[in-house]
């Protein structure tokens, strides 16, 4: 790639967040490290939902560091779900590619290079990293994740065959028109929503990605995932299966 055309790219990151005040000062400091050394156009949109813990705090804190132009906050009043952050910071976003990450250390900015580098050398629509390829990997989890995880992949690999080995995953660079198409035709919320963008993304026939990540599991803050997740990911899944 030219330099020329590298500079033309600009990337807009999405950070969700909710109660993640230890980890987002890390997050932001390895973004700002990474894009900087690799010299990509970029700016982090945060979507705090209201967050008690004082993350919208430390976002304005960040913002003072870094910059407004780097540093974008798009707030909401209160916690009302990821899939909808992730409209809320596209409408926001003046990148032509979105990256899409979660904001507690368990997806590593080093790999953001290596997505954009994948995307340029095969102008893939859609770049996402895998845990189940490679050198990618799941750090901390204990059994019944894992399980979980697994699981989930390899029912959905055997009802809707997607051919891409990682689909509950959310670490993914998408360019700019392609996910808001995906968006508007995902009808589930949730763990499943993830797995749903990928399945639609091959209906529509756009070109799909791998890079292999090692995935950490939080060390601050509390897990989402209960038995609740697991049912609405059962029926998500079996609905794909009937419809598509
Ligand atoms: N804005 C917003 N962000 C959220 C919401 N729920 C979760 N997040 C953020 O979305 C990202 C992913 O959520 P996680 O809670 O880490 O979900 P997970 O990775 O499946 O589960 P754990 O890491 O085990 O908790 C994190 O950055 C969260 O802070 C929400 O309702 N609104
Ligand atoms: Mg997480």
């Amino acid at each position: 790639m030219s330099s020329s055309t590298k500079s033309q790219n600009k990337y807009s990151i999405l950070l969700p967040t909710y109660n993640e005040v230890e980890n987002l000062p890390i997050i932001i400091w390895l973004i700002v490290k990474c894009m900087e050394k690799s010299g990509y156009g970029y700016e982090i949109i945060i979507i705090d939902d209201g967050s008690p813990d004082g993350t919208l705090e430390a976002g304005e804190q960040l913002q003072k560091i870094y910059g407004s132009s780097k540093i974008v906050l798009r707030p909401r009043e209160k916690k009302l779900g990821l899939g909808t952050a992730y409209i809320h910071g596209i409408k926001h976003a003046t990148g032509n590619f979105i990256i899409i990450m979660d904001a507690d250390l368990s997806h590593h900015p080093k790999y953001i290079p290596e997505f954009i580098q994948q995307q340029e050398i095969h102008n893939y629509d859609i770049v996402t990293g895998t845990r189940y390829l490679g050198n990618g990997g799941v750090h901390g989890w204990d059994f019944k994740r894992k399980l979980i995880s697994r699981g989930a992949n390899f029912l959905t690999q055997l009802l809707l065959r997607p051919g891409v080995s990682d689909l509950t995953g959310s670490f993914r660079l998408y360019k700019k028109d392609v996910l808001q198409t995906l968006i508007q035709s995902c009808i589930s919320k949730g763990y499943v929503f993830q797995m749903e963008m990928i399945v639609r993304a091959r209906q529509c026939h756009f070109t799909i990605g791998e890079v292999p990540i090692a995935f950490v599991d939080r060390v601050y803050g509390e897990s989402k995932l209960g038995g609740s997740e697991i049912v609405q990911f059962a029926t998500g899944l079996l609905y794909l299966f009937v419809t598509t």
